[in-house]
């Protein structure tokens, strides 16, 4: 493997076969020259890389607990100022926190808000497989409307999820920090550029990035690519970043495809297609297309 991939994550860790997180850690953290400091909160990306007594981290690593990420690194923050105002540092280095979904949508969050409010130095990439993997596959506050998960599973008298994900992205905009984005393991090109914004911006930054995942998701290991694209090219997963208030959408499909062609990929919506639930993807259709709509419109109105 490229060594400039795995110099600071190492090959031969436990990730499922096909799951893109070591692709969005790689991406993130290849995109800075700088000394990095890494604060990654329980979760697949944790328990994968972190199994006593090897470590695949290259890079000083803290593990913080499922809802600390961003206060470990805020943490991080201060001390490195703390030492720089004593004269003793020789050259800061930058934080990155990583947490999935369940360790940012819904128990960091508070950690994360803290953080982003005060203004500390640091990214924080959240990368979203939409449910608590770790764990064995229980809903989060970012799995999607009609998906079957553990704790809110589709059978003869429920159509799985009933409520819709978080908007997160907006959320964390409302702490009025300069860069957010989100992005899509399947493109890396443009999760790279967005790294190398966040990381050049000074104060909090935010990267929002979509990791299908083989398990929860149910879908063949080779798939995840096309899987992750589907998501862009249906509008359910839209490339877009917001620039000190500003939005803009880094790729618009040529032709929207149904949102169909994104569910069908995978078996936790399998249940959508029986006949009782094609009102549910007509619900999920309309969901998306209002949410493009929104999306738009924000890029104009400014
Ligand atoms: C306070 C607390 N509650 C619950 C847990 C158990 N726990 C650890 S990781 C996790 C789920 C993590 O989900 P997510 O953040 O989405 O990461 P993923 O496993 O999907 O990568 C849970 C429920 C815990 N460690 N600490
Ligand atoms: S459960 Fe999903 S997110 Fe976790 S390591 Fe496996 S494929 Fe990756
Ligand atoms: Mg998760």
């Amino acid at each position: 493997m490229n060594k400039i991939l795995t110099d600071k994550l190492a090959p031969g860790h436990a990730t499922c076969a096909g799951c893109g997180i070591p692709a969005i850690v790689r991406t993130v953290l290849g995109a800075m020259d700088e000394p990095v400091i890494v604060s990654n909160a329980t979760g697949c990306l944790e328990v994968t890389t972190t199994i006593y007594p090897n470590t695949s981290w290259k890079v000083p690593y803290i593990h913080s607990a499922f809802g600390n990420a961003a206060a470990t690194a805020a943490g991080i923050d201060a001390a490195q100022k703390a030492l720089e105002k004593r004269g003793k540092l020789k050259k800061k280095a930058k934080i990155v926190a990583f947490g999935g979904d369940g360790g940012t949508y819904d128990i960091g969050l508070q950690a994360l808000s803290g953080a982003l409010e005060r203004g500390h130095d640091f990214l924080y990439v959240c990368y979203d497989n939409e449910g608590y993997m770790n764990t064995g596959g229980q809903r989060s506050g970012a799995t999607p409307y009609g998906a079957d998960t553990e704790t809110e599973p589709a059978g003869d008298l429920a159509f799985g999820k009933t409520r819709q994900r978080k908007d997160l992205m907006e959320i964390v905009k409302a702490h009025g920090i300069s860069y957010l984005a989100e992005a899509n393991v399947a493109y890396l090109q443009d999760l790279k550029k967005k790294a190398k914004k966040a990381l050049g911006t000074s104060g909090p930054s935010f990267l929002l990035v979509l990791q299908p995942c083989t398990n929860l998701w149910k879908f063949p290991t080779s798939q995840y690519v096309n899987v992750g694209k589907l998501a862009t090219e249906t509008n359910f997963w839209p490339l877009y970043e917001i620039e000190n208030g500003n939005y803009v959408i880094n790729y618009v499909p040529r032709e929207r495809k149904p949102i169909e062609e994104f569910l069908k990929t995978q078996g936790r919506f399998k249940h959508l297609f029986a006949e009782k639930n094609k009102k549910i993807i007509a619900a999920i259709q309309r969901t998306v297309d209002d949410n493009w709509k929104k999306l738009q419109k924000k890029v104009s109105d400014i």
